[in-house]
């Protein structure tokens, strides 16, 4: 029996060298989670890439895109692929140099600190020369570039928000915006050991705190908060937000002392508020004509967040919209205006319940990690502008005040992420991988992704390797060995690229002569402090548990204690209510305060837009992670006749003559995607439900039609602002409707057409 660490939870397995046999949860979470039951059912499905492929057109007829995604595979040797590969790899660099070669190759990959995807590629390519990367995340793209002018760095947001034990302890209203998520708190990056949402809510409300969740589902919350439910149009809650600064400002509730101190800008602030600079007062009434909600149950509200310790917290989901900087700078204003950031349990919070870690105290201690190497051009896309990228090659984008050019990428390398999961608008994605010359992909698993490259090479599972595994700001270090022998002829990311490497005469620069067990037991040496176990200990005792410095950390503590002392990392050092940086880019997208401007897609939108008039909110799935191991039990489990499940509202339901249970067509003008019916109440009207990752399922004549239910056909290739580029996945306006004759079948769980060589 031994202990293994994924995103979503620890797991002790046994297992007969080949399978896992048994799989329970780790002694030490409170709270485990079923995602760990989609490993071993997952590990040798008939989607698990047994040996290496390469493309048939690409083999044929050499570098180029047609045929990309239709095309057979044929199965090559190892030295076959690795031959041609390094071939490829080394006429590109030649040709092009490393402006020629994406790199960015985004996605969470699997836990495990040294066979990490994304760190073995970006160090592989670094020892080529480099290559173009990208920056910021799906995540929180907009996050990323808007709160370093308003409050400081995401990073440093994160690892400093309150402590879950103190909001537990202290605050007496939470007021969520986009709640606080149960099933993504299941999930940390890199890893999560002790999950606890439903014991700090719970122990919250024992002790009287009342929870306020404000979100198109009313499952956005565990049921232990009892929370109230609003439920604001998605996309809207800017408007709630400023109405709420309305109320503070007009009744005198707002903390003029807090504002003077600590932050800078509230006075053009207010004039937006109050309407002397647009003519229109942000008033609750103006509010609910926007969001739906009633004015009364705002002003409301607003005068319980002034009377109690409120923590304002606002969903990364708000975010990944068109405008989403918006709703979290009002935020952060909101809470300014309260005049609670850095009170025990007061002030802002962003992302409780987004993963395991918001809330967890910080150990203060990086994380062991391979080194990436020197990356010998400078040049980058933020994250969501992939298709951009490829579609525009020499067309020049705003990023953060900068204007940046497209680079002309010829070879794309990925590993670690599946792109045809995560971007948007899947129909213009696939138009922009034909443009490449070659795409190489690794991946255990036949992913759309992997479906639409030229080389193909089967990379191990975590469960298949020794790695130390540890998720970020969490206290558990865990000895990860290899629960069974690899799948197939597949082979770890790291020996794949040593091989690549050593033809390419770069061997000794990315091994440094170490094989993969040296490279664990020299990062494990490297990091440990003289107090902590040396490797033979760690490895025989399995884990190792974290100090935490300061278990009842407060956000922005230290700050209201000496502003002047121990400013932000902001270019005025205080909360930037107005930023003059921002303003002086000059954006119409994101001016220099917080702003209400109507998305392209929303329920409130012109009548043309009204054509598709629900609001799908393609939000994380429950029962998975993104797309990984959407072929395991759990993940399957989920499906609603075999297809991903959408859910609407019973008024929705029945206005459409829609069955529950039944394959529905969710569709838009960029495409369609078939799903199963769940009729459900938690749901707001107006809006459909369809979670991300079922893998996406083209249908042959028609590839915007997704057979598996994969909301990313429907979404729009659109960034949150100029500001950020961010990724605007979340909300979009669909149709729903029945199925009449034959439901064509499901065919990505079945590998692709292969031939032997
Ligand atoms: N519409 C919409 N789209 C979204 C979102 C949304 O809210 N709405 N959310 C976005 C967000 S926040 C995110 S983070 C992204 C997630 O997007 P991704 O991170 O790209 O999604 P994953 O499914 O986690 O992809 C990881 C891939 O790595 C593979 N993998 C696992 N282990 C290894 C390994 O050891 N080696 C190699 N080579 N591969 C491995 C897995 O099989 C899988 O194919 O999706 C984004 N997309
Ligand atoms: N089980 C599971 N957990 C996960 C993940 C996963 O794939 N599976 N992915 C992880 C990753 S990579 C990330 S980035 C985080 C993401 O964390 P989030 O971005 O917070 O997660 P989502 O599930 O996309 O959205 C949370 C909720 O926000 C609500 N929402 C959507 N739009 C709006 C809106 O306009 N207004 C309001 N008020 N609410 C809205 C939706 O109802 C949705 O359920 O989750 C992590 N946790
Ligand atoms: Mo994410």
């Amino acid at each position: 029996m031994r202990t293994h660490l994924t995103h979503w939870g620890a797991f002790e397995a046994d297992s007969d060298g080949y399978r896992l046999t048994a799989v329970r949860p780790w002694p030490g979470d409170p709270e485990p989670t079923r995602l760990i039951e989609n490993v071993a059912s997952a590990q040798h499905h008939r989607t698990r890439v047994d040996r290496p492929y390469v493309r048939r057109g690409w083999l044929e007829r050499g570098p180029g895109g047609r045929g990309r995604g239709s095309e057979e595979f044929v199965a090559v040797s190892w030295e076959r692929a690795l031959d041609l590969l390094a071939g490829e790899l080394g006429r590109v660099y030649g040709e092009y140099g490393p402006a020629g070669v994406f790199g960015g190759s985004y996605g969470w990959a699997s836990a495990g600190r040294f066979h990490h995807a994304q760190s073995q590629v970006h160090r592989f390519l670094n020892c080529l020369g480099g290559y173009v990367r990208s920056v910021h995340s799906y995540s929180l793209g907009a996050a990323e570039v808007l709160l370093p002018h308003v409050i400081g760095s995401m990073d440093w947001l994160e690892r400093s928000s309150t402590a879950k034990s103190v909001i537990a302890r202290h605050t007496g209203l939470v007021v969520a915006f986009g709640g606080i998520s149960p099933k993504n708190s299941v999930v940390g990056v890199g890893g999560a050991s002790r999950h606890d949402t439903r014991s700090w809510v719970r122990a919250a409300r024992a002790r009287g705190c009342r929870f306020v969740s404000i979100s198109p589902l009313r499952d956005d919350i565990p049921e232990e908060a009892a929370a109230e439910w609003i439920a604001p149009r998605p996309g809207t809650d800017v408007a709630l937000l400023l109405a709420l600064a309305h109320t503070l400002d007009a009744e005198g509730l707002a903390d003029r002392a807090f504002l003077d101190r600590y932050t800078v800008g509230y006075e053009r602030f207010l004039r937006y508020v109050r309407g002397e600079s647009d003519g229109t007062p942000k008033t609750a009434e103006w509010a609910e004509s926007i969001t739906g909600v009633a004015a009364e149950r705002v002003r409301g509200l607003a005068r319980e967040m002034a009377a109690h310790r409120t923590l304002l917290t606002v969903s990364w989901s708000l975010q990944r919209a068109q405008h989403g900087e918006q709703p979290l700078w009002a935020g952060v204003v909101v809470a300014a205006m309260l005049g609670q950031i850095g009170l025990p349990g007061g002030g802002f919070g962003h992302g409780y319940g987004a993963t395991t870690a918001v809330g967890d105290p910080d150990p203060r201690r990086a994380l062991p990690r391979l080194p990436q190497g020197c990356n010998g051009i400078d040049r980058f896309i933020p994250v969501a502008r992939i298709a951009d990228m490829l579609l525009n090659p020499g067309d020049r984008f705003d990023y953060n005040g900068r204007r940046l050019t497209y680079p002309d990428v010829r070879l794309v390398y990925w590993c670690g992420g599946n792109p045809f999961h995560h971007h948007q608008d899947l129909t213009r994605l696939r138009a922009a991988f034909e443009r490449p010359e070659t795409v190489v992909v690794h991946d255990p698993f036949w992913t759309s992704t992997a479906r639409h490259a030229d080389i193909v090479l089967p990379s191990t599972m975590s469960v298949e390797r020794d790695d130390l595994g540890a998720g970020q700001w969490d206290r558990m270090l865990f000895a990860m060995p290899a629960l069974t022998r690899p799948h197939g002829a597949a082979r770890d990311d790291f020996a794949i690229f040593a091989e690549l490497a050593s033809r390419l005469g770069v061997g000794e620069a990315f091994t440094e002569g170490r094989d993969a067990g040296q490279w664990v037991r020299h990062l494990y040496e490297g990091w440990r402090s003289a107090d902590m176990p040396d490797f033979e200990e760690f490895w025989r005792a399995g884990s190792l548990e974290l100090a935490v410095p300061d278990p009842e950390q407060v956000l922005c503590a230290e700050f209201r204690a000496d502003p002047v002392g121990s400013p932000l990392s902001t270019p005025s050092g205080r909360i930037e209510i107005f930023s003059e940086t921002i303003a002086s880019f000059g954006y119409a997208d994101c001016p220099g305060h917080p702003v209400w401007s109507e998305p392209a897609e929303w329920l409130g939108a012109a009548a043309a837009a009204r054509r598709f008039p629900l609001q799908l909110v393609a939000n994380q799935p429950r029962a998975r992670l993104h797309s990984q191991l959407d072929v395991g039990d759990f993940s399957r489990s989920s499906k609603v006749a075999g297809r991903e499940p959408v859910r609407l509202h019973p008024s929705e339901a029945a206005a459409r003559g829609l069955r529950p249970g039944s394959v529905v067509r969710v569709f838009n003008d960029r495409g369609s995607c078939l799903a199963g019916l769940v009729v459900d109440d938690a749901v707001r009207p107006g809006v459909a439900q369809l979670s991300t990752g079922s893998w996406y399922d083209p249908d042959p004549a028609d590839p915007s039609s997704c057979r598996h239910g994969n909301p990313n056909v429907l979404t729009a290739d659109r960034p949150a602002s100029s500001l950020s580029q961010g990724c605007s996945g979340q909300l979009a306006l669909v149709e729903v409707a029945a199925v009449s004759g034959e439901v064509p079948a499901v065919a990505v769980d079945e590998p692709p057409a292969v031939a032997d060589s």
